[in-house]
């Protein structure tokens, strides 16, 4: 069966490209292809790269380029990007019996774990997509087969897993003007939530999603914490309680010129104006005007949400799979069977 899947995201750009493969590839393209200059030759050669034009009528200058001619040939047909063009040759291709793939992972050959697909395309970040990747290259599958699999090991990566596509939930609370809208802009590196000298500015919850190393993390900066007769700040204050209680993580902001003792439940707790008052010894110190520390922040972050973090190429638990291993006790051999299962 010769297929063909276009590469390029759906939209206009300059280029777009589709990608032609199987049996029928080749002569396909010697069949409908003008090229510029001297005929093709009758069997492809790899990283041959010809101009002409394709299509009927005029068709549309494309260049072809030959990527692989085993197993199967696989041409590229690089194109101008406009939907129409695109829908053009598609139409071509179609006329000619291909089969069109909407995913060309699918059918680049080898054994991939296609389960994996809808999370590596909603992946929000690059290290995650990677690390999806590996596991549609087979990590995860092919460790819950194995008779040795290090179930702990799994379980350790399992909020790893959790967190490829939905972001870290990371809640910064503390005293009104400790700073926190000013710590959130900092991290974010644009003026997301409003900052003024005046206690109680924040009200709503603001959300910023981000990558920190790569981890997908969305900050939420609350409304000070306390006690209040105004009835705006007092509904503001509840929510940012609500949101300290639902959130993963929960960074204590200290005002630094005026500290007090953080809550119970708080994992991250921070000193900021550090450019005004020096913190104590062994407090994380930073300072949101001068963005001392904030390195450093970010880093307590990321290691405290992710104490454990794969090697490139490692078997992570992905979508379900996270779940089904947090559930289970300390029998290991049916979830490893319910694992397994789901590959079968
Ligand atoms: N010198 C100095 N001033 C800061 C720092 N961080 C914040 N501020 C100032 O402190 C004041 C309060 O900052 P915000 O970021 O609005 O504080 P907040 O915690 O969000 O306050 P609420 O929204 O009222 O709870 C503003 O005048 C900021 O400019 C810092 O690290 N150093
Ligand atoms: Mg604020």
């Amino acid at each position: 069966m010769t297929r063909y899947a276009v590469l390029t995201p759906p939209g206009t750009g300059a280029i777009a490209v589709l990608a032609v493969s199987g049996p029928e590839a080749w002569p396909l393209v010697r069949r409908r292809f003008r090229p510029a200059g001297k005929p093709l030759a009758e069997s492809p050669t790899l990283h041959a790269v010809r101009l002409g034009t394709l299509g009927d009528g005029a068709g549309d200058e494309v260049v072809v380029a030959v990527t692989q001619v085993s197993p199967a040939v696989t041409v590229e047909v690089h194109c101008h990007g406009g939907p129409q063009v695109v829908r053009m040759l598609c139409e071509l291709l179609d006329a000619e019996g291909c089969e069109r793939a909407e995913c060309w992972l699918l059918w680049r050959g080898g054994e991939f774990d296609a389960e994996v697909l809808p999370f590596l395309a909603a992946a929000p970040t690059v290290r995650n997509a990677s690390i999806l990747l590996d596991q549609y290259h087979g990590a995860f599958r092919d460790a819950v087969r194995s008779p040795r699999v290090d179930l702990e090991r799994l379980r350790q990566l399992a909020p790893v897993g959790a967190h490829l596509v939905t972001p870290w939930d990371v809640v910064l609370v503390g005293a009104p003007n400790a700073g926190k809208s000013s710590l959130v802009n900092a991290i974010a590196g644009y003026q997301r939530s409003v900052v003024t000298p005046i206690a109680g500015t924040t009200r709503d919850a603001v959300r910023v999603e981000l990558a920190i190393d790569g981890v997908a993390v969305r900050l939420t900066d609350t409304a000070g914490l306390r006690d209040t007769s105004d009835p705006l700040e007092a509904e503001g204050v509840r929510r940012a309680m609500g949101l300290m209680a639902s959130a993963d993580l929960v960074v204590y902001v200290v005002d630094g010129t005026d500290p007090v003792a953080s809550p119970e439940g708080v994992a991250v707790v921070v000193w900021n104006k550090a450019d005004l008052v020096a913190a104590p010894p062994g407090v994380l110190a930073v300072s949101a005007t001068t963005v001392q520390g904030l390195r450093e922040l970010m880093s307590r972050i990321v290691a405290t949400l992710e104490p454990v973090q794969p090697r490139p190429g490692e078997a992570v638990p992905f979508g379900p799979y996270c779940a089904m291993l947090g559930q289970a006790g300390d029998d290991s051999v049916p979830i490893v069977a319910r694992l397994a299962n789901g590959f079968n």
